[in-house]
């Protein structure tokens, strides 16, 4: 070799040494979860959104999730507020199960997604969360449920009391140190059931394959012919707590 091209090979060599994080991969054996979080959507939802909940907030975030379960063919998706959750089969294989790719590619897409169904420029952060067993899984979803419920009420009592015209600080202190009790309380005296709002704001939106028969028809046999095709099916009224576990468990087998 000769000399100028020894040391570009040398140079090549020594800066690819400095991707230190490009060999880092998902755990063998071990159930991923993405889980993808919208930056400073307190914020950005303020100027943009219908308060405490906008269905076209909504939507947005549930295309975003199916884009995301049928670019990363994940195995089971749940969206609440501005977090998606993305499950991950031990055996998955994608971009080489590297950690680095994974995070930026699910985060962009989620953002360029989100972007063009809003109108307005907006970011998803990324992160990786790991579970040994099918059971952990199951332990994950029902975590994020139960924090969406509890965010969903305190989004209701805040708001609930803006209306009334207390500014963002009397409205926080107002329920600061409250429980579910108290919040629940002061709703109904404004005339709001929590239990009667609809049920996507409480306990998030599910996304599932689901195998569907077609039938369709070979010209060459003149025969009708039956197939099975996965489709990507949306769950606006998830079940909860262990009703939620069981419910999942199932549809996770059932792949
Ligand atoms: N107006 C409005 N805000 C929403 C809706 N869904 C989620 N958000 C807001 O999005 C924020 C998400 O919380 P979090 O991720 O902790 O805050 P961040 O760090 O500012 O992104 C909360 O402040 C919610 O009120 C919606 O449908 N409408
Ligand atoms: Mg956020």
């Amino acid at each position: 070799m000769k000399k100028a091209n020894m040391k570009k090979a040398d140079l090549d060599t020594r800066m690819r040494q400095r991707e230190v994080y490009h060999n880092l991969t998902l755990v063998p054996g071990m159930w991923t979860v993405v889980r993808l979080d919208g930056r400073s959507f307190s914020r950005f939802t303020l100027q943009h959104f219908q308060k405490p909940f906008d269905e076209r907030f909504r939507d947005a975030m549930v295309c975003t999730a199916r884009t995301l379960m049928q670019d990363l063919h994940g195995l089971y998706g749940w969206t609440s507020s501005d977090e998606i959750s993305v499950l991950l089969p031990p055996e998955w294989n994608g971009f080489g199960r590297s950690i680095e790719k994974l995070l930026s590619l699910s985060a962009s897409l989620a953002s360029s997604t989100f972007s063009l169904q809003v109108g307005q420029a907006a970011q998803f952060d990324s992160r990786i969360w790991l579970g040994a067993t099918l059971d952990d899984v199951l332990d994950y979803f029902m975590w994020r449920q139960e924090d969406s419920a509890r965010c969903a009420l305190q989004g209701w009592a805040y708001w609930t009391l803006r209306n009334t015209g207390q500014s963002t600080r009397q409205a926080t202190q107002t329920l600061e140190s409250t429980d579910a009790a108290f919040k629940n309380e002061m709703l109904f005296q404004y005339g709001i059931n929590f239990n009667e709002t609809p049920l996507w704001q409480r306990r998030g939106i599910g996304l599932s394959w689901q195998e569907v028969l077609k039938t369709g028809f070979n010209p060459v046999t003149q025969q009708e012919v039956k197939t099975t095709r996965r489709v990507l099916t949306t769950h606006e009224t998830l079940p909860m707590k262990q009703e939620y576990r069981l419910w999942l468990d199932e549809q996770v087998q059932n792949i």
